[in-house]
């Protein structure tokens, strides 16, 4: 979906140039007065409404689907660079979304010392389990198959790691989850998000999980890691407490661009 950004002296102006650009049915995101010195100007940034539309539905991630009870777990990685919150979003999922379930944690790959102790801290009767190769994959997934979901924390990918990241993301692809979600900071630039989400590619990621988005100010701008993914996003992260649940997304993102999950208000 592409903003464009429209300045005018007055509203009225402003907005006959949107509606000749974007037609009728344009979508205002957002509309402010810019002051400089005695000189007022308004500015709206809007976009086609089908495109919002679209959007909308890209986003939408569907329901979470549990296996009937007996089944084999639903199995969750996430993935995504140093610091972008996996490990804390695999905490809270744990303690909030899915505190009524048997949750098991894998870890794949390399962790910080620590890393199954903050997820312990949030859900103490977690099963953790870590694999390095296949065959210690199967076993860990065989001693899991009670738990309702399996998480999956992996490492960063590091460029000189010794075909470490290789090592991972296979193993992450045999665990066959039904979501990968790439984590994300906010704060990226578009185009580091870009290339970070190519890196991540043979990891198979389905999801965007936005975090840090508390680090970020609000508005438009903020929504510009999901308008560029144009992936489906289940949660976001906005909170630096460990003990914070993770947000619904949609109506999270669709807010940061000033939409109603549902509905949209056109140009008036
Ligand atoms: N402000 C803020 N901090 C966060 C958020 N999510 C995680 N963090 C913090 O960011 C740091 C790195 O998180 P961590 O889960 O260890 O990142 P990982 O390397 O991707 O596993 C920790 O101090 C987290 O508490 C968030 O949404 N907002
Ligand atoms: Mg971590």
């Amino acid at each position: 979906m592409r903003l464009e950004t429209f300045r005018g002296a007055s509203l009225v102006r402003v907005f006959e140039d949107v509606r000749e650009a974007l037609g009728d049915d344009a979508m205002v995101v957002r509309t402010r007065v810019l002051r400089e010195g005695r000189v007022h100007a308004v500015e709206v940034i809007a976009a086609k409404a089908a495109e919002v539309e679209a959007f909308r539905r890209t986003l939408d991630p569907g329901p979470l689907e549990f296996s009937a009870e007996g089944g084999w777990p639903l199995v969750m990685g996430i993935v995504g660079p140093s610091g972008a919150g996996k490990t804390a979003a695999v905490a809270r999922l744990a303690a909030g979304d899915f505190a009524d379930r048997p949750v098991g944690i894998l870890l794949l790959g390399g962790h910080r010392i620590g890393t199954a102790d903050v997820i312990r801290s949030l859900r103490p009767d977690v099963t953790i389990e870590t694999a390095a190769d296949a065959e210690g994959l199967d076993e860990a997934l065989l001693r899991l198959c009670e738990c309702a979901v399996v998480l999956v924390d992996t490492p960063p990918l590091a460029p000189r790691d010794g075909g470490a990241g290789d090592r991972w993301m296979a193993l992450l692809r045999r665990a066959e989850p039904k979501e990968v979600h790439l984590a994300l900071a906010a704060g990226l630039r578009t185009e580091v998000a870009t290339v970070i989400r190519e890196d991540y590619l043979p990891a198979n990621p389905t999801h965007l999980l936005l975090t840090k988005l508390d680090e970020v100010p609000g508005g438009a701008g903020a929504a510009e890691i999901p308008l560029r993914m144009e992936m489906p996003a289940r949660w976001v992260s906005d909170a630096p407490e460990t003990m914070a649940p993770l947000r619904t997304a949609v109506p999270r993102i669709l807010d940061l661009l000033g939409v109603e999950p549902a509905e949209q208000k056109a140009a008036a």
